[in-house]
C-alpha cells in the first residue's frame, strides 16, 4: 500500500491526501512531527534531502514535493483525465504549479505559518503579495469554471489548500467572489476531503 509521510496542518500535505482521495486510491499514513522537527532525522532525509513533508512512496518509487508527487498519482492512476499530456494543455497546468510553489507559497501560505507557527516574516509584504496574486486568480476565474482545459486538473487541486486557508493568515477572500465560487466547486468534487481550516 501506499504511504504518505504527512503532516495534518500542511496544505502541501493536502494536496497529495486531497488527490488521493479523488483518485480513489488506498493509503497509509506515516505522521512526521515537525514540531519536534522529525523531518530533519537522518532517516527521513534518506527519503527527502530537503527533510520536508510530504512525502510518497509507492512500491520502489520515493516521490518528494506536492507538486511533484500531483504528477505522479495524475499520470500514474489517472490517465489523461487530471494531467493531460498534449504539450498546450500540459504546459498550461505546469503554469499554476509553479505559481502555487511560488507565488502562493510565499504569500498566502507564509501569512498562514505566521498566525500558526510565528514564523518570522515581513507580513505586510507578504498579505500584499497574496492580494495580488487572489487578483490575478478572481480576474482568470471570473471568465472560467477551472484554471485549465475546462475541467479539473491538477492545477486546481495544487492551487486549492493554501487558497482556501488564506483566512488563517488574516488575509479575506471577501473581494474574490469568482476564487470563492471555485473553492466551492472543488468542495463538490466526488471524493472531495476537507482539512482544519478549509
Ligand atoms: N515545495 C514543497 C514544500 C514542502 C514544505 O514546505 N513542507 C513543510 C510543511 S507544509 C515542511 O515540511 N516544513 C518543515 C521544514 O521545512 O522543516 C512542497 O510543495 O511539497
Amino acid at each position: 500500500m501506499m504511504k504518505l509521510y504527512d503532516f495534518p496542518l500542511s496544505g502541501n500535505c493536502h494536496k497529495v491526501r486531497l488527490m488521493l482521495s479523488l483518485l480513489q486510491l488506498d493509503y497509509e499514513i506515516v505522521a512526521v512531527n515537525l514540531t519536534e522537527g522529525e523531518q530533519k532525522s537522518a532517516a527521513f532525509l534518506q527519503l527527502n534531502l530537503l527533510g520536508q513533508v510530504p512525502v510518497l512512496i509507492d512500491n520502489d518509487v520515493v516521490v518528494w514535493d506536492s507538486q511533484a508527487i500531483l504528477v505522479y498519482l495524475a499520470r500514474r492512476y489517472g490517465g489523461e483525465k487530471w494531467l493531460p499530456t498534449d504539450a498546450d494543455s500540459m504546459s498550461k497546468v505546469m503554469q499554476w504549479l509553479s505559481i502555487t510553489a511560488n507565488n502562493i507559497q510565499n504569500s498566502i501560505a507564509a501569512a498562514r505559518l505566521h498566525f500558526l507557527f510565528n514564523t518570522q516574516l515581513d507580513l505586510d509584504l507578504a498579505q500584499q503579495k497574496a492580494h495580488q496574486i487572489l487578483q490575478i486568480f478572481n480576474e482568470h476565474l471570473s471568465k472560467r469554471d477551472w484554471l485549465e482545459c475546462d475541467r479539473p486538473t491538477i492545477a486546481d487541486i495544487a492551487c486549492f489548500p493554501y487558497i482556501a486557508l488564506a483566512p488563517q493568515g488574516k488575509i479575506s477572500l471577501d473581494a474574490y467572489p469568482h476564487v470563492t465560487n471555485w473553492i466551492n466547486r472543488i468542495k463538490d468534487l466526488p471524493g472531495y476531503i476537507s482539512m482544519p481550516g478549509v
